[in-house]
Order: C-alpha cells, then sequence, then structure tokens
C-alpha cells in the first residue's frame, strides 16, 4: 500500500467515484483526467512505504511523502493545475501556508511555496494549531539534530521535518513584503507548554546579518523574551556579531540574535547546561532547559 490520500475537493470526490481513480499514485488503475480538466488536490500526510513521491500525469495532485533520515524531505509541487494537451498538469504554486491554508489544505507537511517570486522553497506548513496557515520556521523536540552549526547553515537551513532551522535568507524572504506575525511555543520536560506572539516580525537581509526587527508582543503565557534581542544582528560562532565583548555564540553554544548575550535562544544546545540549552528567560530563567520550541509565521492580515 503506497501514499494514504487525504482528499479534500468534494468534487474530486465525486470524479473519483465515477471512474474508479480511488487507488493512489503507485496503483495501476489511475488514468489522466480529460484534457482541460481542473486538477484537484490530493494530499498524504503519512510517510510512503516506497519512499517515492511521484504523481501520474493529471490530474494533477501533491503527496507529502517523506524519506527516512534524510534532510530534505521529498516535496512535489502543490495546489492545483489543469490538465494539458500532453497529459501533463500546470500547476499553480502556492505564495505560503497560509495560501495553501486558504485554498483547502488541512494537512500537516511540507509543501513547496514561493513566497516573493524570487524562487520555490520548501517549508513546513502546520494546517491545525491556532486557526492553521503557518510556515514553520524553527522546531526543537527532541535533539536528535544538531544546532550549532555555522553561518553558512543558518543562512540555508536544516534539518528535516522533525527539527530544523528553515534558513535566514528564507525567513527574510516570507517576511520582508508582508507584515508578519511570529508566534513562539516553548515547552519544559515536564510537558508544560506556554507561547509568546509578535506582530509585525521583520529578518532584514543578509547585507545587515540578517537583523531582527519587532513589531509589538502581542500576548503570551511565555512572555516576552525577544525584546531584548530586538534590532541585533544574527550570530554564529562563526560570526560574531553581537553586542558583547566576547563570543556569544561559541560561549552559549547557540546561534541567535544575541546582544550581550540573550534572553532567549531557541537554538541552544539541546539539554546542555545553564544558558547554553533551549532558553526562553521569561519562561523558564537560564537554569532550566527547554525541551521543546516551535516558531511560526503567518501573514497578520490572515
Ligand atoms: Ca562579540
Amino acid at each position: 500500500m503506497g501514499c494514504s490520500w487525504v482528499i479534500f475537493a468534494g468534487t474530486f470526490m465525486t470524479f473519483l467515484a465515477q471512474t474508479g481513480h480511488s487507488q493512489d499514485v503507485t496503483g495501476s488503475s489511475w488514468k489522466p483526467a480529460q484534457v482541460g480538466s481542473t486538477c484537484q488536490i490530493v494530499y498524504s500526510a503519512a510517510p510512503c512505504p516506497q519512499h517515492v513521491c511521484s504523481c501520474p500525469p493529471c490530474p494533477a495532485c501533491v503527496c507529502q511523502c517523506y524519506k527516512d533520515n534524510v534532510t530534505t524531505p521529498v516535496t512535489p509541487r502543490p495546489t492545483q493545475g489543469v490538465c494539458t494537451q500532453d497529459g501533463t498538469d500546470l500547476l499553480s504554486v502556492a505564495g505560503g501556508c497560509d495560501v495553501l491554508y486558504k485554498s483547502g489544505v488541512r494537512v500537516n507537511g511540507v509543501y513547496t511555496i514561493d513566497p516573493d517570486g524570487g524562487g520555490q522553497i520548501e517549508v513546513y506548513c502546520d494546517m491545525e494549531r491556532d486557526g492553521g496557515g503557518w510556515t514553520v520556521i524553527q522546531k526543537r523536540q527532541d535533539g536528535h539534530m544538531e544546532f550549532f552549526r555555522d553561518w553558512d547553515a543558518y543562512k540555508r537551513g536544516f534539518g528535516d521535518p522533525q527539527e530544523f532551522w528553515i534558513g535566514l535568507e528564507h525567513i527574510h524572504r516570507l517576511t520582508k513584503a508582508r507584515q508578519t506575525d511570529l508566534h513562539v511555543t516553548v515547552a519544559d520536560s515536564g510537558g508544560t507548554e506556554k507561547f509568546a506572539r509578535y506582530r509585525g516580525f521583520k529578518v532584514d537581509g543578509e547585507d545587515t546579518n540578517y537583523t531582527l526587527r519587532l513589531g509589538l508582543y502581542l500576548e503570551g503565557s511565555a512572555g516576552d523574551s525577544l525584546e531584548y534581542h530586538r534590532d541585533m544582528p544574527f550570530s554564529t560562532p562563526d560570526r560574531d556579531n553581537d553586542g558583547s565583548a566576547s563570543n556569544c555564540a561559541e560561549d552559549v553554544k547557540g546561534a541567535w540574535w544575541f546582544k550581550d548575550c540573550h534572553t532567549s535562544d531557541l537554538n541552544g544546545e539541546y539539554h546542555g547546561g545553564p544558558s547554553k540549552s533551549i532558553n526562553w528567560y521569561s519562561f523558564s530563567g537560564d537554569n532550566v532547559p527547554l525541551a521543546r520550541a516551535e516558531m511560526r509565521l503567518r501573514p497578520s492580515d490572515f
């Protein structure tokens, strides 16, 4: 059995019923749709056993399949298209997870988007929490991914769907044109989870060393531990852009918008020592390592 499909469009359900195309993409009964018909959206939330994520020619589909233990999830094309004469499909690429959500997507997973017309990128969309439509930019949950990395890694991004940093360049592209909300979730080892919400979160370009811009702290049970880092450039162990005489990233084993040095660092060492762990001081101070963290973005006018 291949992908487990979740089908959203009622009209497509009818189409499937009429043509017997309800098999997954690895099945042999799939036949092309009629030329000119609208390709609907088919998603799989489950990993594909074959580690393959291929769609037949029309109708267009999106499968969300992960390869086990690889850093780059397999992500085919998103959203919907129109069948063409040669059986391929013309596909549109969504501008963001918020657009995908509004087009009917309700399954968490990795999708291809083009946030600013500058090219496609792969992002993890959270379609369930807090109204859905979130682009997740950072996630820690079990410590299996190494976060003590250099500038180039933090610029481009790293990780897998379970633990990752999406990349400063991507965050810049996601936030440069639209007013964006940032939602931070942090949890301690006991499972207590708290949050913080900001409006007007923005990361400027590399020419500013990805300086953090913050609008307003809206609310949150975790408190505001990002204000201290307002207007600070990003620092990694090999790029000391902080406001300290020492190298904060090296000292605390992290990468963040360090000042002298931090009241938060969600990229700290997993269960490292005091101040060297995943920290959000207004939640847990600097002596209690946090066990989970997540940062996600959504346009403010969502
Ligand atoms: Ca320094």
